[in-house]
């Protein structure tokens, strides 16, 4: 049997343990999902082309590694989303996209003949993803293809980001010399870490209040352990960015509450916000954190990159790796300090009355077990997703920085297959209008997350940025724009193979369909219905 290029980038995917591919077909990349069973990778094809970004985001982001595949031009430009959010929320997708053949360049340029979903450019996909990826590369030969794909994996896993690479349609089923042996996946370190190791850990002793943000890269980077190990034997405060939530199990001493401005719970402001240093591990800085990070530079150590920079001082370069193993060791020179003892959620009121956004959160709280992975949308409730007491290690994974509405729903397709939880879906009934058709790939592929949509009739967040009087008062209108058509969501999710859908109105409602969603098997809807000028707690 011959070994084709098709062959060469599946083997190289099922290396690294990928063993699905998301996307949507078409003839520039179909020898791709043609071949792709043979090795091993199950081909996952999405309703939509943002939804197989999506999907292959959740998948990475649970799994380590995800790969998609869709069409040239009106694929790839469709799930740009997407992969902008994986490149800023550090995602390793891998977008592996069927390009023009050298014929097609060729008649482009001298006779002005497009080839297929071409806008009349050569480069364009390999130009736009340029922008949203570690590296970007095209292979127009077989010989080219080795190098070329071995990038992209390489890029992927050593950078945590998004990399995309382009081969040319022609090439698929030609020969392809197979892989010579694995990739060189690590990064080099600096020299510089076991001396940043010792100013840092001597600032963090010398300080009266430290505190240690996790943040993102520990979780990409598998450094959960090893982060954990480090507060203990530092014995220091620590909070997590809302995009790391979950990196390490919410409890026990020192934990201050996820610090998520402007709306972060108030042991985790304070804590945060009068640190006397603050050691910010691998964190994405939102536009929230402007304030903190712009006003206190002086007690700020950042890592983030492969740079560390010490109060305001040159960044210099160091490995994440090396850097906490580093940290880690320094910290066992000396016997931990004590440390106050952690924040504890309160526990949730009786589920009694209509059901009120505050509610909705409430019996989602009441309701987790170390079974659920939390997926929350961008949506007026997300501050609140940011407080639930998920249990345990890599339960919570949202688009915290990107913040894309829609994202919950698709990335659950994808987290469905890369993480050993069941995925909960949080999504507000504006961001479900946006990707509500991946319920469609929950049904056909036999996934099971439970998705609720938190229906109040309106994009409310956007209403909220733009006057919040409308929420304070029943008699007031909301901005037209931010009204929603209203949909039945339970025919709607009938109509697409999820026979289990459910509208409910009360908290005990909501408790009993989160019941029977636990005890089901396959995938499920509930639509919560909350008064449209119903705020959240946080917001309140
Ligand atoms: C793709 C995308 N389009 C638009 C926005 C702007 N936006 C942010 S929140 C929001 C409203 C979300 O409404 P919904 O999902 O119903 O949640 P709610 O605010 O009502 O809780 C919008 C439109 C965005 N963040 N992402
Ligand atoms: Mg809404």
């Amino acid at each position: 049997m011959p070994f084709t290029v098709a062959d060469y980038v599946l083997t190289r995917l099922r290396e690294q343990q990928i063993d699905t591919l998301f996307g949507v077909p078409a003839a520039y990349c179909a020898p791709l999902f043609d071949a792709a069973a043979a090795r091993g990778v199950t081909s996952v094809i999405a309703a939509s082309d943002l939804e197989a970004g999506y999907a292959a985001d959740g998948y990475a982001r649970t799994k380590g590694l995800g790969a998609v595949s869709v069409a040239n031009g009106v694929g790839t430009l469709s799930m740009i989303n997407a992969i902008a959010g994986a490149y800023v929320e550090r995602s390793p997708v891998v977008v592996i996209n069927g390009g023009p053949t050298a014929q097609h360049l060729d008649n482009l340029k001298n006779f002005d003949v497009l080839f297929s979903h071409s806008i009349g450019q050569p480069d364009t996909d390999l130009n736009a993803y340029r922008l949203v990826t570690g590296s970007a590369t095209r292979a127009s030969t077989t010989t080219q293809v080795p190098a070329a794909v071995d990038t992209a994996l390489a890029t992927a896993i050593r950078k945590k980001r998004p990399s995309y690479v382009e081969i040319s349609k022609d090439l698929w089923t030609q020969d392809c010399t197979p892989p010579a042996g694995p990739i060189d996946l690590t990064n080099p370190t600096a020299g510089t870490e076991q001396q940043l190791a010792t100013t840092i850990v001597q600032l963090i002793r010398a300080a009266t209040s430290p505190l240690l943000l996790v943040g993102a890269e520990i979780q990409r980077y598998g450094l959960a352990n090893q982060v954990a190990d480090l507060i203990a034997k530092l014995g220091v405060r620590w909070s997590t960015a809302l995009l790391a939530k979950s990196t390490l199990p919410e409890q026990g001493k020192g934990w201050v509450g996820v610090y998520d401005p402007p709306q972060s719970i108030p042991s985790a402001a304070q804590a945060v916000e009068q640190a006397d240093l603050l050691v910010m591990l691998g964190a994405v800085f939102p536009n929230g954190y402007a304030t903190l990070v712009t006003t206190r530079t002086a007690k700020i150590v950042s890592i983030y990159d492969g740079t560390v920079r010490i109060k305001g001082s040159q960044k210099r370069n160091a490995e994440l790796r090396a850097l906490v193993a580093a940290l880690v060791s320094q910290a066992a020179t000396a016997p931990p300090k004590p440390v106050p003892a952690g924040v504890v959620p309160a526990a949730p009121p009786p589920a009694t009355g209509a059901l009120t956004y505050r509610q909705v959160f409430d019996r989602i709280g009441a309701a987790l077990d170390d079974s659920w992975l939390v997926v929350p949308d961008t949506m007026l409730g997300v501050y609140s997703a940011a407080n639930l007491p998920v249990k345990g290690r890599d339960g919570f994974l949202c688009s915290a920085v990107w913040a894309s509405i829609g994202h919950s729903v698709a990335a659950a397709v994808g987290a469905s297959f890369g993480s050993n939880r069941r995925p909960l879906v949080i999504c507000g009934d504006g961001g479900f209008h946006m990707t509500a058709q991946a319920l469609s790939t929950m049904a056909r592929y036999g996934r099971n997350p439970v998705v609720i949509v938190v229906g109040n009739g309106l994009y409310a967040f956007e209403q909220f940025l733009v006057d919040k009087t409308y929420f304070g008062t029943s008699a007031a209108h909301p901005k037209p724009y931010v009204v929603l058509n209203p949909w039945d969501f339970v025919k709607f999710a009938d109509a697409l193979g999820v026979h289990s859908a459910q509208s409910v109105k009360t908290a005990a409602a909501l408790d009993s369909a989160l019941a029977s969603a636990k005890a089901s098997n396959g995938p499920a809807l509930i639509h919560a219905e909350v008064n449209p000028h119903d705020l959240p707690a946080e917001l309140s």
